[in-house]
């Protein structure tokens, strides 16, 4: 397999808001980011993905862009990225910006004009319809609840929004909406930043006709089947690719949501013609179910290795994967398959970061997972500030799919929040994170986690994501290695190889707290091995293994 960079890289998700506030006014911004550029040096990565930084009314929270060539003003100026980009550049590290193309803010100039008149020269850059005998033009419900149409009277036609109303669905069959973002792409690329992730690009393409979907719980239809992976996403892809993307040497990174490993071939096919790799849902989706993501479901391991490992042999040697557990849409994956108890949360911590790291693919953190962060144990509604949360609570329990006490727990459990939350600086008072009042409240645990802690002591979980991004850069078998299930039948131990030429590793991981006995596997019996990483620190490659709660080890053959 040819070897380029961004196989090779570990790339770190900053969620600007929650990162670093320098100016006490309880939002992060750049100059806050700017800051830290020496902790993420020293942990080790390689790229940064900034979520959007663009000027945004925070609908949902910069995800509805009104000037996608201006910054936030609680973010900061122009002169502040580019400080923030030097500072990344002398260090090594590159920033990969988020591209929320899908959509814009309403209050963005093209969307201002679009709804002005039937025959504004911007009509066409949105998706209007007319309304059905007084009614929406079909019964798609929004991502973040509702129809996914709104009425406006100035001309009498809904607008389509796949997720809140402030964020209309660009019309990518217009080419003039194509002309106008490839422009702004290339405008950032002339300005040094090293790629794009792409949110929800695998929705840019509609099915012509817009059909009704399966009518779900909450009374709405789903779209999912007539924008994801859509009839020309392919084709405006690699126009993407030839007008802009092959002219730069870029990171890029589609969110994807629906794909399916045949389509991933597509996005994400090693002959470059559309992107380097894409985030798939599946794994994250499986405790999924009637009532969409709200519930307190837990993974069953089998199914998860099924999946990741469906996601590894398939793209083997045709596309590149991307590895995640977290990032700003999901609940802290140590409060979900790991163990965020006292007692179990620094090396169930570790043992999910040695899971992932170990596999084929670019791996990617989320700011706080490499500190072992947590859910957060929020106390009412008020303390929620994601839309998708807010709404879902009054939709569902307005409708009576649950009682209030239900759908708190579910939000607790799984609200994007739980992403949100400041990052864990120190044990001063807001974590650190701010002089003045954060926007959304700390985690109380930050007296115990928190990264001045961690970086005071050899053996936490800091350090050890600063190892396992070590060995990815010093060991070809981590990134271009095949990988093998092995043992897909356990309900406890993750156990897979990774074979590079004559190189060998075994990974093992107990995803719970009982001890294991384990046999080692029959190729491996009677070979030379060593420990290359390990969360106890002191197991050898024996022919009878004892597994701890939550221990991880990567042999070595
Ligand atoms: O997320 C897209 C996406 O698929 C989400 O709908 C996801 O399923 C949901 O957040 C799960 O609860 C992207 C961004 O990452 C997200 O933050 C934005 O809100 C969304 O697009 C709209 O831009
Ligand atoms: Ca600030």
């Amino acid at each position: 397999m040819e070897r380029t960079w961004w196989k090779e890289a570990v790339v770190y998700q900053i969620y600007p808001r929650s990162f670093n506030d320098s100016n006490g006014d309880g939002i992060g911004d750049l100059n806050g980011i700017t800051e830290k550029m020496d902790y993420l040096k020293k942990l080790g990565i390689d790229v940064i993905w900034l979520s959007p930084v663009y000027e945004s009314p925070n609908d949902d929270n910069g995800y509805d862009i009104s000037n996608y060539r201006g910054i936030m003003k609680d973010f900061g100026t122009m002169e502040d990225f580019d400080r923030m980009l030097a500072a990344a550049h002398e260090r090594g590290i590159r920033i990969v910006m988020d591209l929320v193309v899908n959509h814009t803010s309403d209050e963005h100039p093209w969307f201002v004009e679009s709804r002005k008149s039937k025959d504004n020269p911007y009509r066409d850059y949105y998706i209007w319809r007319e309304g059905k005998n007084g009614k929406e033009p079909n019964n798609w419900g929004s991502c973040f609840s509702g129809s996914a149409w709104e009425y406006d009277g100035q001309t009498d036609m809904y607008f389509l929004h796949l997720f809140s109303r402030k964020q209309p669905d660009l019309n990518w069959d217009n080419p003039k909406v194509r002309d106008e973002v490839f422009d702004m792409m290339a405008w950032w690329c002339r300005k040094g930043i090293d790629g794009f992730r792409m949110d929800v690009i695998s929705l840019i393409s509609k099915v012509p006709g817009l059909p009704d979907g399966e009518v779900g719980k909450n009374g709405y239809g789903d779209y999912g089947p007539y924008v994801c992976n859509g009839p020309h996403v392919h084709e405006y892809l690699q126009e993407m690719n030839r007008r802009v993307l092959s002219r730069y040497d870029l990171l890029t990174v589609g969110e994807c949501s629906g794909v399916t490993v045949e389509e991933a071939k597509k996005y994400a096919s090693l002959d470059g013609k559309e992107l380097n790799m894409v985030f798939q849902f599946e794994h994250m989706d499986l405790d999924g179910g009637e009532t969409f993501k709200w519930n307190e479901r837990k993974i069953k391991l089998t199914e998860l290795k099924q999946v990741l490992t469906k996601w590894q042999t398939s793209l083997a040697g045709k596309a590149w994967n991307s590895l995640y557990w977290c990032n700003h849409d999901q609940p802290r994956m140590l409060s979900r398959m790991g163990n965020d108890s006292p007692e179990y949360r620094e090396v169930s911590a570790k043992m999910l970061a040695t899971c992932l790291h170990m596999m084929q693919g670019t791996p990617y953190v989320y700011q706080g997972e490499e500190l072992g962060m947590t859910n957060v144990p929020f106390r009412t509604l008020e303390d929620f500030r994601d839309i998708e949360s807010i709404n879902a609570y009054h939709e569902l329990v307005g409708q009576g799919v649950f009682d209030s006490d239900t759908m708190m727990r579910y939000l607790r459990y799984k609200s994007r929040d739980n992403a949100r939350t400041p990052m864990q600086w120190d044990d001063s008072e807001n974590a650190g994170f701010t002089e003045g009042t954060p926007w959304i409240m700390v985690n109380p645990n930050y007296t115990e986690i928190n990264a001045r802690e961690e970086l005071g002591r050899e053996d936490s979980v800091f350090y050890y994501y600063q190892k396992l991004i070590r060995l990815r850069h010093e060991n070809p078998v981590i990134v271009y290695g095949d990988y093998e299930l092995l043992m897909p039948e356990d309900e406890s131990l993750y156990v897979y190889t990774r074979t590079l030429d004559k190189e060998k590793l075994l990974v093992i991981c107990n995803f719970t707290e009982e001890i294991r006995e384990m046999e080692l596997p029959e190729e491996f019996k009677g070979r030379e091995g060593s420990v290359m990483i390990s969360n106890y620190g002191d197991i050898r490659p024996e022919e009878e293994l004892t597994l701890r709660a939550y221990e991880a080890v990567v042999f070595k053959f």
